[in-house]
């Protein structure tokens, strides 16, 4: 089974208007693989993501958000909706990045329940898992992701799996510089692609794209991209450096 490549950069809450205009302008003419080879999504802050979508390529690169509410409109100061995002013409999310269960305190069950509204919306969904430096060391990695994927797995159905791409995101490894060994991420993906085949099924683990984030660079990006169940990336702060990013969507093809 060949799984595309695909590499996401989540600016977080970083940039402004400038800086993202400069950032697509060097994206647009860059020299990367076609989108059939490496599939490349950006994520900027909600604010930029209808100006980012009118000004990028669409033929070459897709325009995601970084999370979305799971209700589809009402009293929720401050949220936006799967509804909303589709609006805007665009196809992808991110849920359940570490930052959103670690400061906002999202729950395993709000995220599953965001996933599959979003899913029910026909958005794809970055479905970001990943343990603490304190689960790690405690010989819990597994089953923080058990966890992560159980209350996920409860709330899809098989069919709704097309429509997940998982991001293996340890939280120790997050903007700190420090980046899991290339063994190190092989081992989670292996270990969250057994868990596909036995808690969904073989067709669902051949075929769900894993991708590695925690600082990857364009140094390391090249040797963590030979992995084989590491199917791309999900960056972040190297991603709001055209040259970086360019550099690690070269080094996966
Ligand atoms: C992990 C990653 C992007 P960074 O959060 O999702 O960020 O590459 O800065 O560690």
């Amino acid at each position: 089974m060949t799984r595309r490549f695909l590499v996401g950069g989540n600016h977080k809450c970083n940039g402004n208007k400038e800086s993202l205009k400069s950032l697509i302008e060097a994206l647009n003419c860059a020299n990367i693989p076609p989108k059939d080879t490496v599939e490349v999504v950006i994520a900027p802050p909600t604010l930029y993501l209808d100006y980012a979508n009118t000004q990028i390529n669409r033929d070459r690169f897709s325009v995601s958000a970084q999370n979305c509410y799971s209700e589809s409109k009402g009293a929720f100061t401050g949220e936006i909706s799967a509804e909303m995002i589709r609006d805007l013409a665009l196809d992808w999310v991110i849920l359940g990045h570490s930052e959103r269960r670690h400061i906002f305190k999202e729950s395993n069950e709000l995220i599953a329940k965001k996933t599959k509204h979003s899913i029910t919306q026909k958005l794809q969904v970055i479905f970001c898992v990943g343990e603490q430096l304190s689960d790690r060391n405690a010989n819990n990695t597994e089953k923080v992701l058990d966890e992560q994927l159980h209350s996920l797995s409860t709330a899809l159905s098989v069919e709704d799996w097309k429509n997940i791409v998982i991001a293996y995101e340890p939280v120790w490894a997050i903007g700190t510089g420090v980046t899991a060994s290339p063994q190190q991420a092989q081992d989670a993906h292996v270990y969250i692609r057994k868990w596909l085949a036995e808690k969904v099924n073989e067709k669902v683990s051949s075929e769900t794209r894993i991708l590695y984030g925690g600082s990857v660079t364009a140094t390391n990006a090249a040797e963590l991209a030979q992995q084989s169940e590491i199917d791309g990336f999900l960056v972040g702060g190297a991603s709001l450096v055209a040259a970086s990013f360019i550099t690690i969507i070269q080094s996966v093809s």
